[in-house]
């Protein structure tokens, strides 16, 4: 181990420019956590190629994460900040867990039933076996936590599984038991076009979500078109789910509790949500869009700090992954 502090692990998928759902879901809290935790953050690019990618826009996109992290405030100093293709010790612990992970716990993962009936014919094996490289990227760290939502729970119940099989079969002290963290605000952004559905960066439809690279108009013009509901009373109801994820978007990037937030809004107008809200969201995204751009430009910069991250994340891989070797019967690279 690194550091006495609890190590914790969470990562993005550079499947498309990352939205103000990942900023509020994710990437914010992060932010807040890095001082308490041993933590360690990259860009799972090899789990993006299980649908189908741009390679140049892959690339950018991915670098473009990185390059959000450090504008939303991230400390590579502090965390440890790498791209997962960077670390070839992610896909290598992903094959040996392949060969203690059964077919059947794999084909009970609801993310594998929903993305495999989207794509219908020609279901890529990589889709079917992505859990096993989720809990390689958890169990080369000895993670003690791993911030998720809702949707993620079953592939940690499933690194929990295999990593106790495995356990068992090897000895007690093999891997590290991961525990599901649920951060004290969460947030679960809406598409704007679809409020009952998530803001998802993979939306085929651009208006659905804002962007953390979107132009102050683009985002004023995005959430103008918000779809709201019928009515004038803004409340926050079941029945109002346009309405409701506005007051969350606001509640998440003011800190303003929403019973305040609609007090304020008595006698308003949807407009006036709208407004302030596409307000709040410019004053938010812009400065992280702007930095994020230098970032882009020094990419000496960018691959200075990848580097750095990579090695040391590639110095702690190698260590579990020289342990479960030895332990397993396979030969290390040096013997
Ligand atoms: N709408 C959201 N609200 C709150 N949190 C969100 N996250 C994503 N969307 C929202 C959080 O961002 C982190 C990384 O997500 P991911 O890219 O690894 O996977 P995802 O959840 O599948 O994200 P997307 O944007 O929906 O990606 P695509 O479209 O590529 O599948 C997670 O912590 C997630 O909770």
């Amino acid at each position: 181990m690194t550091s006495a502090k609890k190590t914790m692990l969470s990562a993005i998928q550079p499947s498309n420019r990352l939205t103000i759902g990942n900023y509020l879901g994710a990437l914010k809290n992060w932010v807040k956590l890095q001082h308490d935790y041993d933590c360690i953050f990259f860009s799972v690019n090899l789990h993006a190629i299980t649908v189908r990618q741009d390679p140049a826009e892959l690339k950018e996109q991915t670098y473009r994460a990185i390059a959000t992290y450090l504008a939303a405030g991230i400390n590579a100093d502090e965390a440890t900040l790498f791209i997962q293709s960077q670390v070839p010790e992610h896909a290598e612990l992903a094959w040996v867990l392949n060969c203690f992970t059964y077919m059947g716990e794999l084909g009970r993962m609801t993310q594998y039933k929903d993305k495999s009936a989207k794509q219908g014919q020609n279901i890529p094996a990589g889709l079917f076996s992505y859990p096993t490289l989720m809990a390689a990227d958890i169990l080369l760290y000895r993670t003690h936590l791993v911030p998720v939502g809702e949707d993620q729970k079953q592939h940690i119940e499933l690194t929990r599984d295999i990593a106790i099989r495995m356990n068992n079969l090897f000895g007690k002290d093999l891997f590290q038991i991961p525990e599901v963290y649920i951060p004290p605000v969460g947030a679960r952004i809406m598409s704007l076009q679809a409020p009952t559905s998530k803001m998802s960066k993979s939306d085929t439809d651009v208006n659905a979500s804002v962007y953390l690279n979107d132009t102050d108009d683009q985002i004023r013009k995005k959430v103008k078109r918000a779809v709201t509901d019928s009515g004038t009373e803004i409340a926050y109801d079941e029945e109002k789910p346009g309405v409701r994820n506005l007051l969350n978007i606001q509640s998440a990037l003011t800190g303003k509790p929403i019973p305040e937030l609609v007090a304020a809004y008595a006698g308003k107008q949807y407009g006036h949500l709208k407004v302030d809200t596409a307000e709040l969201v410019v004053e938010a995204v812009g400065p992280i869009r702007n930095r994020t751009d230098e970032l882009m430009k020094d990419h000496g910069y960018l691959e200075k700090i990848l580097a750095k991250g990579a090695e040391r994340a590639r110095t702690r891989a190698r260590t579990q992954l020289k342990i479960l070797y030895d332990r397993i019967g396979l030969v290390n690279p040096n013997g």
